[in-house]
């Protein structure tokens, strides 16, 4: 069939909005329609080249929401008409990892899925007779829209398209951080580096799980109200502080560094204070900012020697099957906040807008809906 979808044809180049073949699902696939799909930084990282795993011509976007329209031989757990939200993040149960229970980072399918193609190895869309790759096994920027059984998780039909969407990578990323990765403790101080649409949902789930104080850092002073209605209790700038006193100036406010800290903007700079911000003995910080190609992370072994841990998240550590209907579910009962979080909203044409919006920091989260 036909359907629309925004193509990335380079890097570095904005998406063109064309009419596209999809192939129907085969064995163990779902046929998916959009309803909805935000607009991650990850997206713009890899549409701006510095992505080791980007491919063009691609349909980018990982952040959607849609209706199941059609299901392909075996597909058992989803029916036609079902509501669901796409994982890149997917959870088979069945492999070494979702056994372990140990991590979210389930292996049925992340080697095609870094190639851009679904397991079988080929891509199910075309443009203009060539082959056009998906991204991050979703590829939310089309219409309709084919993954494995595996990577929809279920969610239930009164929540709305062009909120939930959000809960498939910014929500889930931020609040699952702190609750599954840190495991933040009721009166831990909190720094979160970053408040766009990651470190905001670090900030709400900080306040969710009764963090003390939660210390926001960022160089767009316009984040800083979003933030505090989100429970953010202190501000750093480092262009006001000064970049080299970032780190003193977070173990002044936090009486001695941060029981932990989280890094949501992608630079090994910031990585860097983040984890020298945090408490001798204890601090953990955890990167959630995904960096370029080539770059490196650097800090004296002495800051870990003295007790200081790095860490890292994928998909806030969530296991996505099984805890984004929750979290869905969070929402509809008003224990967690989306609404105000998106800024922005257009349609599929209008899509390159949400990508200046973001570059330039007027954006939370732009929602693209279809
Ligand atoms: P965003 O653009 O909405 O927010 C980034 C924020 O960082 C902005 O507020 C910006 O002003 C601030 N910033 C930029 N440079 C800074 C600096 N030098 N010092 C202080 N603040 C600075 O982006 P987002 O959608 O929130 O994504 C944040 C990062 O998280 C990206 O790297 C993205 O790829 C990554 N991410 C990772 C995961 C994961 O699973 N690990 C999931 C989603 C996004
Ligand atoms: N191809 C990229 C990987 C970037 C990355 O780390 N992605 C995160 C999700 S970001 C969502 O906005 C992730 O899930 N990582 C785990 C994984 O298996 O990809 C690169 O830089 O190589
Ligand atoms: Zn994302």
């Amino acid at each position: 069939m036909k359907t629309r979808a925004a193509v990335a044809w380079k890097a570095g180049a904005p998406l063109t909005v064309e009419t596209i073949e999809i192939g129907g699902p085969k064995p163990g696939e779902v046929l998916v329609e959009i309803m909805a799909t935000g607009v991650c930084h990850t997206d713009a990282y890899t549409l701006s080249g510095a992505d080791p795993e980007g491919l063009f011509p691609a349909i980018l976007g990982h952040e959607g929401a849609g209706i199941v329209r059609e299901v392909g031989a075996g597909v058992t757990s989803l029916k036609p008409g079902d509501h669901v939200i796409p994982l890149y993040t997917p959870e088979c149960r069945q492999c070494k990892t979702c056994l372990s229970q140990r991590s979210n980072l389930c292996t049925a399918i992340r080697a095609t899925q870094g190639k851009g193609v679904m397991p079988d190895g080929t891509s199910r869309f075309a443009c203009d007779g060539g082959e056009v790759f998906h991204y991050m096994g979703c590829s939310t920027f089309s219409n309709f829209t084919v993954l494995p059984e595996i990577a929809l998780a279920k969610v239930r039909e009164d929540a709305p398209f062009d909120k939930i969407c959000y809960i498939g990578c910014g929500v889930t990323t931020g609040i699952g951080a702190v609750i599954n990765t840190a495991k933040v403790w009721p009166g831990a101080n909190v720094v979160v580096f970053g408040l766009g649409g990651i470190g905001l949902n670090v900030i709400q789930g900080a306040r969710m799980v009764g963090a003390d104080k939660i210390v926001g850092v960022d160089l767009n002073p316009a984040k800083v109200e979003m933030a505090k209605k989100f429970g953010m209790t202190h501000f750093v700038n480092p262009a006001e502080v000064g970049h080299d006193k970032v780190v003193q100036a977070i173990v002044d406010l936090t009486g001695g560094g941060a029981d932990f800290s989280f890094e949501c903007i992608g630079l090994p700079v910031t990585m860097r204070q983040a984890l020298e911000c945090c408490h001798r003995g204890w601090g953990e910080s955890i990167i959630i900012g995904v960096a370029a190609s080539g770059q490196e992370i650097s800090t004296r072994p002495f800051q870990l020697v003295t007790g200081r841990v790095w860490k890292g998240t994928a998909f806030g550590g969530a296991r996505g099957r099984t805890d984004v209907p929750k979290i869905v579910d969070w929402y509809m009962e008003g224990k967690i906040e989306i609404d105000s979080l998106i800024t922005h909203t257009m349609p599929l044409d209008e899509i390159n807008t949400a990508f200046d919006l973001m570059h330039e920091g007027k954006s939370i989260r732009s929602v693209v809906t279809f």
